[in-house]
């Protein structure tokens, strides 16, 4: 298609060179200003376009596309408040390393700073959350123009195709008109095409760093090799795909040490590694090894009792190829700057190795006994629901599905109380653990990988995000979202907040309960009404065996969501037993 005018022709360079940085799909919320680039998008065969109404929602399906698919992927929007809705999951896909190409549209120079409508400054909005920003030329005069214009977008997409990846933001201003109406046809061809030609010149680029191992790290590993009792922990992020986890699976067999993997790495269905690496570290048995040497993959674990390890480890190596600090607890004695498959060669096949591993036999013998443990507690009908789903939810699973797991108690559940033991790929907003954008994270994740994808989140997770439910019912997406309806915050529970403002209400003659007030927050929603209003399929579960829907739920291109009525002051007492119990193994 030749653009009918100019701003249609800018529109379509941006399009044209996102889709040479690799991207095939696009997330469009309406308005006018950006019906340019809207349009330019819709019309692109290579392009996979959905419209999401709200910009918040649409910013966190884009994250979930491109989580699953490892390209990037487009947000489209009008201009003012619309952007600023985009925040969020740039946030997130920021510190997570998720490549996202924000275009937003804006007013023309002439309409800033007057009070006209829908106008704010979009200049450097997202600050320091993008990888790189460009406001572009209002106007191409000449093909001089042309050139700088489109090699200004290749300046600002270079970050798609580095380590340094994450989202980029291009601001784009347009004038009248902002239709499609032709004006210099002749023009605009010659233009069209002679873009067209520098971008493919151009682009693709690739700015990633060689991370082949140095001399220097290789030395590293080296004396690393001959340390006593050395445990490998992998962290949310730690493998990105199927083939990254089975170079991960390489690098545990010939190192012979244990893995120690968070149910967001990417690797925790790997046979050889802990099956309860949170539980494990509750047990009196593991005291004894608790200032080994730890090396480090992917980002900061889910699991506190895991963090609380870390935290006290003498050795603490990390291996990543980027290039961010992730080390709240700062105890990282170095970092291996390589690439998990280069790791691999080294540890497989060169003179490096790893003979002072006693511990992992133990290890394996001390899981086994918590595996029976567990599965003994799984079993009776006191297990909690809300725990007792997803353990189910695991089990009935099939291999290649997703499971999307929201932050607060939906993701500690399964980290600590779940094992994993087949190829299911699972995603958590693990960069910045918020609680917003989940079901439309979960979204695209069901959009993207075409796959039965189970989203499980708590009831104030729900909420904040309902707005997807609009968005998710005309996907023709199998999409099953467990909701684990507690009425309230659940995590608070496990503060120490919880005790000590109970107390403080009670030494003050409080008439109200604090506690409940400011973290249990009860939103008391029937979410029965809620799902029929977003005609929406809604399940209720209130015993065990309601529970079989979610098998059913699996096949199909359907929304359902499955209530659990769960009790977060009982499942909090219960925790509080199993994990006694571990603690004396
Ligand atoms: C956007 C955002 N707001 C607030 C928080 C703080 N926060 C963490 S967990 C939580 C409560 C979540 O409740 P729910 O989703 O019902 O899960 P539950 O704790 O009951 O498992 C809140 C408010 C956050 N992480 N992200
Ligand atoms: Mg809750």
């Amino acid at each position: 298609m030749i653009p009918p005018n100019e701003n249609w022709l800018r529109s379509a360079i941006l399009i044209e060179s996102a889709i040479a940085c690799g991207t095939g799909s696009a997330i469009i919320s309406p308005g006018s200003r950006n019906t340019p680039l809207a349009h330019s998008a819709i019309m692109q065969n290579a392009l996979d376009c959905h419209v999401n109404i709200d910009e918040r929602s649409a910013a966190f399906t884009a994250l979930g596309i491109a989580k699953a698919t490892g390209k990037p992927v487009i947000l489209i929007c009008t201009s003012g408040t619309a952007t600023a809705n985009y925040y969020p999951a740039v946030v997130e896909a920021n510190l997570s390393r998720i490549p996202l190409i924000i275009i937003t549209s804006d007013r023309p120079a002439h309409l800033q700073n007057r009070g006209a409508p829908q106008t704010i400054n979009q200049s450097n909005l997202y600050g320091s959350h993008v990888k790189s920003f460009l406001n572009v030329a209002e106007k191409i005069h000449s093909i001089q123009e042309l050139d700088e214009f489109v090699k200004s977008i290749m300046g600002a997409f270079r970050p798609l195709r580095s380590q340094n990846i994450g989202p980029v933001h291009v601001n784009c201003p347009f004038d009248e008109p902002l239709q499609p109406i032709k004006i210099d046809s002749n023009k605009i061809r010659q233009r069209w095409d002679y873009a067209l030609r520098v971008i493919a010149e151009k682009i693709p680029f690739d700015d990633r760093l060689n991370t082949k191992l140095e001399r220097s790290s290789i030395k590293l590993i080296e004396q690393l090799s001959k340390l006593n009792d050395v445990c490998i922990l992998a962290g949310p992020g730690a493998a990105q795909n199927l083939p990254e986890a089975h170079i991960f699976s390489d690098i545990i067999e010939s190192i012979n040490a244990p893995l120690f993997a968070d149910i967001a790495s990417g690797v925790r269905h790997l046979p050889n590694c802990i099956n309860y690496p949170d539980l494990i570290h509750a047990t009196k048995t593991m005291n004894k090894y608790n200032s080994g040497t730890i090396i480090w993959f992917g980002g900061y674990p889910t699991s506190k009792r895991l963090a609380t390890w870390l935290a006290g480890a003498e050795n603490v190596y990390r291996v990543q190829e980027y290039d961010q600090i992730i080390d709240p607890d700062h105890v990282v004695k170095g970092t291996i700057h390589t690439d998990i498959q280069s790791f691999s060669n080294l540890v497989m096949t060169s003179d490096v190795q790893f003979t002072g591993n006693r511990i992992n036999d133990d290890l394996n013998s001390l899981d086994d006994k918590i595996s029976m443990s567990m599965n003994h507690q799984y079993t009776s009908e006191k297990y909690p629901l809300d725990m007792y789903a997803c353990a189910t939810v695991l089990d009935v699973l099939p291999k290649g599905s997703n499971l999307v797991l929201a932050n607060s108690m939906s993701i500690r559940y399964v980290d600590n109380f779940c094992s994993l033991n087949k190829e299911v790929r699972v995603f958590a907003n693990k960069g910045v653990n918020g609680i917003d954008g989940t079901i439309s994270t979960a979204a695209g994740v069901a959009i993207a990988s075409k796959q039965p994808t189970v989203l499980i989140i708590g009831d104030l997770a729900f909420l904040h995000d309902i707005n997807a439910l609009v968005f998710v019912r005309d996907q023709g997406i199998n999409l099953t979202i467990i909701l684990l309806n507690n009425n309230g915050g659940g995590i608070f529970h496990y503060l120490p907040s919880y005790n000590s403002l109970r107390e403080f209400d009670k030494l003050n003659n409080c008439k109200f309960d604090s506690f409940e007030a400011i973290q249990g927050t009860p939103q008391n929603v029937d979410f029965d009404l809620l799902c029929k209003g977003f005609g929406i399929s809604y399940h209720a579960c209130h015993v065990q065996s309601e529970l079989s829907i979610v098998e059913e739920c699996l096949i199909g291109n359907d929304v359902n969501v499955v209530e659990v009525f769960c009790d977060r002051t009982a499942t909090h007492d219960y925790v509080n037993m199993l994990v006694d119990e571990i603690a004396k193994l």
